[in-house]
């Protein structure tokens, strides 16, 4: 006959069992190694089974006793699992949490701040250069007309400009109404003249068309600063002061030259130059609006007189800033754009 087990055996076995599985499920670290207690414990070849296989041996009355006491015992591991399992998790969480934390009192200081694109923030500066002065800024249509875009401007019917080389020409309309997207923001100019009466002072700036193929230095979309003074008694000399004085308040204080130029809406006309870093370089356009412009939109050429001028801003911004090629302003690429 096999040795016999006593209910004082089995009793010692669970309550022996009992006190392992508590420690061992305080002592676990991850769901998986409760999930292998589990197993070991109240699997099916698990330690309750293998206590449970010897009641067999016990005599009848005596296997309640010991079954219920098992049961408990089951019981008492499957909620101590339980509650182990929740810890484990929840502390797993705050771990989480907490490097995935956002201090969002955190100063801009220690973190990479963001910042408007170096074409945006030259134009912006152009722009507040001239309000300073007392301009008032205008804006107005990309898609314009022939008439706005060209006619008022006193450009001629076979002018260069007008060619459908140079411009991008819209379907709709034909003769004065000719839609096109405009070549340059003059024409906001023109209809700022109709909706108000000299004396004026204007600054425009937005984006133009022209029909060039994308290189170092060109681009079928570029922007556009123009300004416009109309008043009585101006004459060529505030033009060169308003220039040089712009010219140096972006430059810094660096030579500035004017060479006689053509423009069909100017007259004189003049080209600027500024000598940076040792060299000539040409900035911008310039001229006193043509009495014929002026009679376009019926103001008297005898009593009124103007200087108008012309930037590009892509041209400002990369002499500023030593740019090489148009066509960094336009790729989007962050590594190069955080320099500014
Ligand atoms: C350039 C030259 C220029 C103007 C623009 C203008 C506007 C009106 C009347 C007369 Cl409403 N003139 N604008 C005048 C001279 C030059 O631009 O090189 N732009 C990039």
């Amino acid at each position: 006959m096999s040795a016999t087990i006593s209910l004082e055996e089995l009793s010692q076995h669970l309550q022996q069992l009992e006190r392992e599985a508590a420690g061992a499920i305080q002592e676990a670290q991850t769901p998986a190694e409760l999930e292998e207690l589990r197993v070991n414990l109240l699997g099916r070849k698990g330690r309750l089974s293998a206590v449970l296989g010897a009641m067999g041996q016990l005599q009848g009355e005596e296997r309640p006793k010991v079954g219920e006491r098992a049961n408990r015992l089951k019981e008492q591991v499957q909620h101590l699992l339980g509650e182990r399992l929740e810890h484990l998790r929840s502390s797993q969480m705050r771990e989480r949490l907490k490097g995935e934390r956002l201090d969002v009192t955190m100063p801009p200081s220690a973190v990479l701040p963001g910042h408007r694109h170096p074409l945006v923030q030259t134009c912006e500066e152009i722009v507040d250069l001239f309000a300073g002065l007392g301009y008032r800024v205008s804006e107005g249509p990309e898609i314009e007309t022939d008439h706005y875009n060209f006619t008022a401007l006193n450009i001629p019917a076979h002018h260069p400009a007008r060619d459908m080389q140079d411009t991008f020409y819209l379907d709709r309309g034909e003769g004065r109404d000719q839609t096109l997207l405009r070549t340059h923001t003059s024409p906001v100019q023109i209809r700022y003249l109709e909706a108000n009466p000299p004396p004026v002072r204007v600054v425009a700036p937005g984006r133009v068309f022209r029909r060039d193929s994308m290189d170092a230095t060109h681009s079928p979309v570029f922007h556009q600063v123009e300004v416009l003074a109309l008043d009585e008694g101006l004459d060529f000399s505030h033009l060169r002061g308003t220039v040089t004085t712009f010219l140096r308040a972006f430059f810094g204080d660096l030579p500035v030259r004017f060479r006689a130029s053509y423009f069909p809406f100017t007259e004189p006309s003049a080209e600027v130059d500024v000598q940076w870093r040792g060299r000539w370089l040409e900035v911008m356009g310039c001229g006193m609006v043509d009495p014929a412009v002026l009679e376009g939109l019926g103001i008297d050429p005898g009593r009124w007189s103007g200087f108008a001028a012309g930037l590009g801003v892509e041209r400002f911004c990369m002499v500023r800033h030593g740019i090489d090629d148009i066509r960094r302003l336009y790729t989007s690429d962050l590594r190069f754009l955080e320099q500014f």
